[in-house]
């Protein structure tokens, strides 16, 4: 019975606890043996990075033992649980936010000490796991933390990609790329789980057989390729529960290569086996172009098939009725990327377990929910029907047959509107004819989440208006949010001991609405003192890390203002670097007794460009340019610094994002469907400069208008100022893009293309139309602070007010309103 199995757990459990103890010594003695048996050195010799795996492995054990106890408590219970398939997460490190969610870090730290090593300095030896992109993958990560945190019975899924975001290396100001091999010095995270592995079957035909007198209709593959599990362990924050993030990796297949070894040709034919492995070799660098290639389609469905057959086996286990697996299982595909599950799980139903069409169909209904992140049509993945056919040819006539099934609907619904039932269809006809991945998983999915309200509305106004009309139901936002875990407790040690103090409790760090306590003390002198002091011990930091970088030394008292993310036209690296060119040459025109009322600066970009992206690549040189030119002007000295952060990712994150006084979110209004990074900023007290877009609008509705400096058109506004065009261009723009065009800084030819997107005639981003709303928010943000104490109080409501974008508001609110799935807490203090 349920009571004897939880006595005999409580026993193990005991047992267990006996067996890993948390106290100094223990941990001490742990760490030793496992420097002497898994690293194999000697206790009595190894160096820092040797302490670093050891100190890992000693951690993982902790973790392996709790994600035990967590499964088998699942197991037990048999709740509802949420499969959350995503192509791309980036978790950074893992060791410091480990210690901390299991609430060792201090036991840790010590022990470290008595064997003469300091913690911090282990932890930077860890490298990054970085196996996505941008903002939906690092989301991912957010939303797997507060997962676990939640108690929620929740599995991740994705591809454990060998290779991954390459490494920006930056040569004369230009961005080169390097390859990530991340696994180089072994990953002490993962698990491998050799018997976790299934077969994922590409290309071949499909026959039609009869079964019992039943047409049915038989894939016969052209290649097999296995896919083997391996297991990264998420703990949560202040329970026991520990979640599993289960990546699958390719290798080769036993099945179906007999004759090719019987042909004699044994070398060719392990060569070719070997290609297996390449499924899952790179990831893609580019966050927002879809191209229709074959190796990213192979990826796609890979991922899927192998997750759909884990979740399958696991129903199977406890079940043998079908009807109740939209009970046990809700489906998240977060964006398109694994839209190709819907096909599968009608596959799986139909053809292998033998369910007729309409009841799997209305199984697959009640399962999937489908999160898209994209803002523009532009944006969305087609895969050409050819290509789609060729690899999986059985996916293709169930594509059809849902498209089939639907389109008879729609006509009956609305009639024979002909252009209208064209653009919902899930096939795209035209020169090259594609799958809309998003069509289908929106015919399937009963919610359709949007990431911000601004970008929500825009689904259901513009990009899915249609589909809007017809089930307006589904359509549902779930705004964005970040782990205080990582953003403020891993990151920011400081502020986090700071906050608690002035709390009264370190409770916030579970429950984050907590924070709006502190917009009681936001005027307080105490507070505000403390306050300065966690910003400038956070800025000495980035100050030291900006100089061992770049050379460039900074002084503290100039006002850090950050812009760091993906590189892209729309997000406007090029509208603060002309600004910057503005101040400069402001600067340097100004009577030199008026230079004393400058507020100095020290501005900070830093971002990758899609490897395939010029224009990207252009606006990082050209921040090179004007840096080498400002930085050692001695007429500006302190007033002004730019300085570009090489290689930025979740790591040199943790570091930037404490350190800032203010960020920059500039997108042209309605292109960021919600951005994350200005959440992390604003939980670290770093004011915002920001257009009305994506969650901006949501943050100012938190903390109020006046604490934070808005510009720019608004959302409604931009396809109007697109009409007007260049005529608009105001003259200190047109000044700064002459200062490029006339080689300035030097590459004069190189930028020219660059500056033809301003001034060209298109400015399609509008920086000519917002350049001088741009300026007077600058000026504000100047003036605001030369009173540090204002500036303070602004700084502490910012933060005060960022918990409505924790990812666990984000992720509760998944769970109650699209997941239908409730907390399930291995019974323990955590
Ligand atoms: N590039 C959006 O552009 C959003 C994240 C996460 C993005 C960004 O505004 O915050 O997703 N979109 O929802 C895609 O990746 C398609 C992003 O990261």
């Amino acid at each position: 019975s349920l009571g004897s199995d939880s006595a005999k757990a409580e026993r193990m459990f005991r047992l267990m606890d006996g067996f890993l103890k948390n106290d100094s010594i223990s941990l001490q003695q742990d760490i030793l043996r496992h420097v002497e048996y898994t690293v194999a050195r000697s206790r009595f010799n190894f160096d820092d990075f040797e302490a670093y795996q050891a100190l890992a492995h000693s951690v993982r054990d902790r973790l392996i033992e709790r994600s035990h106890d967590t499964q088998l408590y699942f197991k037990r219970k048999d709740p509802k649980r949420v499969y959350f398939l995503s192509f791309e997460y980036l978790m950074g490190r893992s060791l410091s936010n480990s210690v901390i969610n299991l609430g060792i870090r201090d036991q840790y730290a010590d022990a470290l000490s008595q064997l003469g090593f300091e913690f911090e300095v282990l932890a930077e030896q860890e490298g990054d796991a970085a196996l996505g992109n941008g903002g939906l993958a690092r989301l991912s990560a957010c939303q797997m933390d507060s997962m676990a945190t939640l108690d929620y019975p929740a599995w991740g899924y994705g591809l454990r990609y060998e290779y991954g975001l390459f490494r920006q290396v930056i040569l004369d100001g230009f961005q080169h790329e390097q390859p990530d091999f991340w696994l180089n010095f072994g990953n002490p995270w993962e698990t491998e789980r050799v018997h976790v592995t299934y077969p994922v079957k590409f290309y071949g035909v499909v026959e039609e057989e009869n079964l019992n007198g039943e047409k049915c209709n038989v894939w016969i593959p052209g290649e097999v390729v296995e896919a083997v599990a391996y297991d990264n362990p998420i703990p949560g924050y202040g329970t026991r529960n520990t979640i599993t993030l289960r990546l699958w990796a390719g290798k080769p297949s036993d099945q179906h290569d007999m004759e090719a070894y019987n042909t004699g040709d044994y070398i060719n034919a392990v060569v070719c086996r070997q290609k297996a492995e390449n499924i899952s070799s790179v990831l893609y660098p580019d966050d927002r172009s879809f191209q229709g290639k074959e190796l990213r389609l192979k990826q796609q469905y890979f991922f899927v098939s192998a997750s759909i057959q884990d979740i399958i086996r696991r129903f199977k286990e406890a079940h043998s009725n079908f009807d109740e697996f939209p009970e046990k299982v809700a489906l998240q595909l977060n964006d398109t990327h694994p839209s190709l599950a819907i096909a599968e799980v009608m596959r799986v139903l139909v053809d292998k377990e033998h369910l007729g069409w309409n009841k799997a169909w209305d199984i697959a209904c009640k399962i999937f929910s489908f999160t898209i992140h994209a803002v523009i049509a532009e944006g969305l993945e087609k895969i050409p029907v050819d290509l789609l056919g060729s690899l999986l040819p059985r996916h293709l006539q169930i594509i059809y047959e849902i498209n089939f099934t639907f389109v008879e609907e729609l006509k009956k619904r609305i009639g024979l509107d002909y252009n209208r039932l064209s653009r919902m269809s899930i096939i795209e006809e035209g020169a090259v004819k594609s799958i809309r991945m998003a069509n289908l998983a929106i015919v399937c999915s009963h919610t359709v989440n949007g990431v911000s309200k601004v970008h929500s509305e825009l689904l259901k106004a513009k990009l899915f208006k249609d589909f809007y009309e017809l089930w307006p139901q589904k359509f549902q936002c779930k705004t964005n949010g970040v782990t205080q875990r990582r953003w403020i407790v891993v990151s920011n040690p400081s502020l986090c001991a700071l906050i608690s103090k002035w709390l009264g409790t370190e409770a916030w760090i579970r429950d984050v609405d907590l924070l709006t306590g502190l917009r009681a003390y936001a005027a307080d002198p105490d507070l505000q003192q403390e306050w300065m002091m966690v910003k400038k011990v956070n800025k000495m930091r980035l100050a030291e890390y900006i100089e061992a970088m770049s050379g460039v030394k900074v002084s503290l008292d100039a006002m850090f203002d950050v812009q760091t993310k993906r590189i892209h036209e729309y997000k406007r690296q090029l509208l603060n670097i002309l600004g910057i060119i503005h101040r400069y040459d402001c600067i340097k025109n100004m009577e030199k007794s008026q230079r004393s009322k400058v507020v100095p600066r020290v501005c900070i970009i830093g971002g990758k460009a899609a490897p395939g992206y010029e224009i990207a690549k252009k606006i990082i040189k050209l921040c090179h340019a004007v840096a080498e030119k400002i930085n050692n002007d001695t007429d500006v000295g302190d007033l002004l610094k730019l300085v570009f952060i090489p290689d930025y990712n979740v790591s040199v994150a943790e570091l930037v994002i404490p350190g800032a006084d203010l960020s920059q979110h500039i997108s042209t209004a309605g292109h960021e469907a919600s951005g994350t990074g200005s959440m992390k900023f604003l939980m670290n007290g770093c004011l915002l400069l920001a257009t009305e877009d994506g969650s901006t609008v949501e943050i100012v509705e938190e903390i109020g208008a006046d604490n934070l400096f808005l510009f720019g058109a608004k959302i409604h506004e931009v396809p109007k100022l697109r009409e007007e065009g260049s005529p608009k261009m105001p003259l200190q723009c047109a000044r700064v893009i002459r200062m490029v065009r006339d080689g300035y800084f030097g590459f004069k030819d190189y930028f020219e293309s660059l500056c033809d997107t301003v001034d060209g005639g298109k400015d399609f981003y509008l920086l000519g139309s917002d350049f001088e709303s741009y300026l007077e928010a600058q000026a504000a943000a100047d003036k605001a602070f030369a009173d540090p104490n204002k500036w303070t109080q602004m700084s502490i409501l910012s933060a005060a007010g960022s918990g409505r974008f924790s990812s666990d508001r984000t992720i509760r609110d998944y769970a109650e309103k699209t997941w239908g799935i409730e907390p399930c807490r291995f019974p323990s203090d955590g």
